[in-house]
């Protein structure tokens, strides 16, 4: 399918600056494009994805991506979208962040063959600008009373903002402008919040270039939730793709909980799965919701993307496991990864001690009488096994690889035991 068509059915198209002379240049030849990210963290997180995937269908569709990390930009900090100015990271972190993201990012694109990827760093250019070329050479042609209308810039007026953010639209236009004589590269995605930046690249090449010269932007829409809250985020914080942060379980794990209100508009939005297959999930949320196909779907495939078929079987492991009480089948690290936020209790020693004085003593149950009952009712089970013997006396067989023990109550309550 084509690729705008392909695009519009996904719901990834939120503007264009000129979407009958985008259509008639793809139409016509293969591009090169952009998207960048600044190194403000050592790792992207998923509210950074969008593009970037977007990115990637275009490269599918024999186009060329150039990926660019602001290690320029990142020095001065984007006042899209930000309410309060930021405060400057060193040079050294920026630097540091910004091959974090470079790593990131080669594993989405493929850099090899006729359109393979194009990786950038705007510090190479900006960074080698001086102050007296960048007033002359670019600042000339970017008016201030055309600034100052930019959201993004007319938004801070009133809490304020510094010559230095207010600046930032302007190296985000050099770059633009750079890539397209350095790359020709003709288009820039972002997403919703970065439409000022990118139409400044725009004016820019416009005001530097004969009339013939034709360049576009598109932006993506804010990924939201029907419920009103906010993508990406859970009480742990952000979704990172860094697995030291966000384990590929606890990855895999976001994305199974997606509601059935949002679950289709994502598969959309991040999977490569067809149209027909998509439409097949669809169905099945409406039909049988109860099965949850799409949300393993969709979790199916992001894990696989991000970390690869291994974690994601892993990830499918631990979450089985963890829904059946099969808990035998868990190696300690995997069970340590899916019951990391489980509540534990930490022994003193490693002497016997029966099973009834120590679910009372890691409250696991709240007394000694709850303790034997729930013993008896079978509420108890150890390493995902039953146990209703009152006499049962713990011992060092019954930790898993020598480290510790899983002791869950009733259908739900774990607490491991060290
Ligand atoms: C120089 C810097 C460029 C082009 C882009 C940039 C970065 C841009 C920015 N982007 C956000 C970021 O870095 O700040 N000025 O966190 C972020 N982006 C992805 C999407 C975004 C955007 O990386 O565009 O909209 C989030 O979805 O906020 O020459």
């Amino acid at each position: 399918m084509e690729l705008l068509k392909d695009l519009e059915w996904r719901g990834i198209i939120y503007q264009q600056t000129d979407e009958e002379g985008m259509k008639d240049l793809l139409n016509k030849e293969f591009i090169s494009l952009y998207c960048g990210v600044d190194p403000t963290g050592d790792s992207m997180h998923i509210g950074h994805l969008l593009p970037f995937l977007t990115l990637r269908r275009f490269q599918q569709h024999g186009h060329r991506p150039i990926v660019l990390v602001g290690g320029a930009t990142g020095l001065i900090g984007d006042p899209s979208g930000k309410k309060e100015e930021r405060s400057l990271q060193t040079l050294e972190k920026v630097l540091y962040n910004a091959d974090c993201l470079k790593q990131q990012l080669m594993q989405i694109f493929d850099f090899e063959g006729e359109n393979g990827a194009v990786m950038v760093n705007n510090y190479d250019w900006i960074g080698k600008i001086d102050m007296v070329t960048f007033l002359r050479d670019y600042g000339k042609y970017i008016g201030i009373n055309y600034m100052l209308a930019k959201d993004t810039i007319a938004s801070r007026l009133e809490t304020g903002i510094s010559f230095t953010e207010f600046t930032y639209t302007i190296l985000q236009g050099i770059d633009f402008n750079h890539l397209y004589n350095e790359h020709n590269c003709k288009l820039q995605i972002g997403g919703s919040d970065q439409w000022g930046n990118i139409t400044t690249g725009l004016e820019m090449i416009r005001k530097t270039h004969d009339e013939e010269t034709k360049a576009f932007g598109m932006t993506i829409p804010l990924v939201t939730k029907a419920d009103g809250t906010k993508f990406g985020k859970t009480e742990g914080g952000a979704i990172w793709l860094d697995p030291e942060k966000t384990t590929p379980y606890e990855f895999y794990q976001f994305w199974i909980n997606t509601a059935d209100a949002d679950v289709v508009k994502y598969l959309k939005y991040f999977t490569f799965l067809s149209h027909e297959t998509i439409e097949e999930l669809e169905k099945s949320v409406q039909e049988e919701p109860h099965l949850r196909k799409a949300q393993k779907a969709l979790a199916n495939e992001m894990t696989k993307l991000i970390h690869g078929q291994e974690a994601l079987d892993q990830a499918v492991k631990i979450s089985a496991a963890l829904f059946s009480g099969e808990v035998k089948s868990l190696s300690a690290a995997e069970i340590k990864l899916g019951f990391k936020d489980v509540p534990s209790y930490t022994r003193e020693n490693n002497e016997e001690i029966s099973l009834v004085d120590l679910i009372v003593q890691a409250k696991i149950s709240p007394s000694k009488r709850q303790a034997r009952e729930d013993i008896q009712n079978g509420a108890i089970s150890i390493n995902g096994e039953k146990v209703t013997d009152l006499q049962y006396t713990v011992t060092e067989a019954d930790k898993i690889e020598g480290e510790f023990m899983l002791v869950r109550r009733g259908k739900k309550k774990y607490t491991l035991v060290k």
